[in-house]
């Protein structure tokens, strides 16, 4: 029943190797469809993933675990509402399955209320908006380009066509939060809602002032903290839970689980977010995404995440240490979490002309625009790097180094990309992916 993605596509290969076709591959009452295609696609992502080092700091590497529980037959199941209170008869053991993912959820970041059904954090930040805004209110929350989120209301999201965005950003100068400037636009516009976290933030959030500063006018606090979720489970960042009215977090970048949001809110606000997520924006719940949510958070309570969050930013640390070293600028001079921005315009090249040249050598990280960047979007003058994964895989601080010295010498051009491309591959094949050294299994 549970079969590993890679068995998945290594079947299909082993079935076509023997000259199954569809029209032979008849199985009982049904037909065992044979999708060659899918399955070389299949096979082709699992083989990139395997001989690259993914540096995206939105990503990880779940564990078998994780892929299992997304994978079973749990995917039958079509029910609506929440734990108890069902449209749908038989559903004493998803009610058991969703009530472990809520309660843990609760446990692990000592939140009053856990909504565990969005299908991901875009709906799970939609959830909060529908729960405490209408239509034309104004949300203060970071520009894109300074660290934010699309779904933070950008002008191309839903969320930017539903409210009123007015941005904050960062300092000039030190290229970290400027919270006075926060103060002063709140005072001028004053908000209904303020939205901190975002994807390309390297350095700890000051929660506290934040809600010193949403009290002072009135406003409500909302901390999407997507990126950092894992770092806050493990210890290693500090929590923006005891501050924010409503904190919300996906499951596969630093928590290292599977797929799917999550909304945590102060008990006020529980019904109106369980209003918001079902019926307001969803309906079917993704039972083995719910599935996969609880065991994460079960996952997330050891010491050994513990131990995995602080390597994740030890690494991102010496990476950055690493970069430096050889010259290189970073946004803000450095991380205290998983990721970091390299500004690349030193080396005379685009953000994507760096994210090429790295994929060439057998890094994947991804281009990015800086604060106050004037490059197109799609262009951008960075590249993002992320320790999640690399760590999940087994990487230590000498390896960040070595990663380091070869990125910094491919972007200068004094390296070729194939060079850096040996020691890649040298390092995953020392490293495999999805080794059980992540967790120990349901049972
Ligand atoms: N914003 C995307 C990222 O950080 O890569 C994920 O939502």
């Amino acid at each position: 029943m549970h079969i590993y993605h890679g068995q998945i596509a290594g079947r299909f290969t082993d079935m076509a190797n023997r000259g199954v076709t569809p029209e032979s591959a008849v199985n009982g009452g049904g037909c065992l469809i044979f999708d060659e295609e899918l399955a070389t696609a299949i096979q082709g992502e699992l083989k990139r993933s395997e001989g690259m080092l993914s540096f995206v700091a939105s990503e990880n590497h779940a564990s078998k675990t994780t892929i299992e529980i997304q994978g079973s037959m749990l995917t039958d199941r079509a029910i609506e509402g929440y734990p108890g209170r069902r449209y749908f008869p038989g559903c004493e053991w998803i009610d058991k399955i969703e009530t472990l993912a809520i309660r843990r959820a609760i446990d692990l970041f000592g939140a009053d209320h856990a909504n565990v059904q969005p299908h991901s954090g875009t709906n799970a930040n939609l959830a909060v908006y529908l729960a405490c805004l209408n239509p034309g209110d104004t949300m203060l929350a970071m520009d894109l380009s300074h660290g934010g989120h699309l779904s933070h209301g950008t002008k191309v999201s839903i969320t930017g066509k539903m409210y009123r965005r007015v941005a904050y950003g960062v300092d000039r100068q030190t290229e970290t939060i400027d919270y006075d400037n926060i103060a002063e636009l709140a005072e001028k516009e004053r908000p209904k809602l303020i939205v901190a976290g975002g994807s390309a933030y390297p350095r700890f959030i000051d929660f506290k002032r934040l809600r010193s500063i949403a009290d002072s006018v009135g406003a409500l606090l909302h901390v999407d903290m997507a990126h950092f979720a894992g770092l806050v489970a493990g210890g290693a960042y500090p929590s923006p839970v005891p501050h924010a009215h409503f904190t919300t977090f996906t499951l596969y970048k630093t928590m290292r689980g599977g797929r799917g949001g999550v909304v945590l809110c102060q008990e006020p606000f529980a019904a109106a977010v369980d209003k918001a997520v079902f019926p307001g924006l969803q309906s079917a719940v993704l039972v083995p995404f719910v599935a996969a949510k609880a065991y994460a958070f079960k996952v997330a309570a050891t010491d050994e995440f513990k131990a995995y969050a602080r390597q994740t930013i030890a690494n991102a640390q010496a990476l950055a240490s690493g970069l430096m070293a050889r010259g290189a600028r970073l946004v803000s001079n450095g991380t205290d979490s998983h990721l970091l921005l390299l500004d690349v315009t030193q080396f005379g090249i685009t953000g994507a002309e760096a994210e090429q040249a790295l994929y060439d050598g057998g890094i994947v990280c991804n281009r990015n625009r800086l604060p106050f960047d004037t490059s197109p979007a799609g262009v951008g003058s960075g590249v993002r790097f992320g320790t999640s994964a690399v760590t999940s895989r087994g990487l230590r601080e000498d390896h960040m180094n070595d990663v380091a010295g070869l990125a910094f010498d491919v972007l200068a051009k004094v390296c070729p990309p194939e060079k850096m491309r040996e020691r890649v591959a040298a390092i995953c094949r020392e490293y495999p992916l999805r080794v059980d050294r992540q967790d120990a299994g349901l049972l």
